[in-house]
């Protein structure tokens, strides 16, 4: 199996990476929808939420989400966590990541 994020997790493909923990890599998003675009993928290959049943997995993300949000300063002005799922969500790569988007005014409803 040839995925994009594992690459990335493994090094094999140059990331910007922002966060890392034991369970969860973050990086910048390679074509930012907004000043701060930031992809959390879990280390393990998962395609997504609903096949992720490690909960020290499940739990990380969110933790790591948090960690980062309140160290760059974001919790103020706020920001959006979207997980794109399968055809309909417009899911492109097939491991399971979590996009945070801050730094300007979102829209909603989304397209
Ligand atoms: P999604 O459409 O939800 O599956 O989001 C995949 C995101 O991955 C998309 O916003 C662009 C990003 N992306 C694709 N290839 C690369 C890459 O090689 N490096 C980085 N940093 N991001 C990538």
């Amino acid at each position: 199996m040839d995925c994009l994020f594992c690459r990335i997790i493994d090094g094999t493909i140059p990331s910007d990476v922002v966060y890392q923990d034991e369970y969860v890599i973050a990086f910048r998003d390679v074509n930012p929808q907004a000043p701060v675009h930031v992809l959390f993928v879990p280390k393990v290959h998962v395609s997504r939420f609903s096949r992720l049943k490690d909960r020290d997995v499940q739990t990380a993300i969110f933790r790591a989400v948090s960690e980062y949000t309140e160290r760059e300063g974001l919790e103020e002005d706020g920001y959006r966590l979207v997980v794109n799922t399968g055809a309909h969500g417009q899911q492109t790569v097939d491991h399971l990541h979590v996009h945070l988007l801050a730094g300007r005014q979102l829209q909603w409803p989304p397209g």
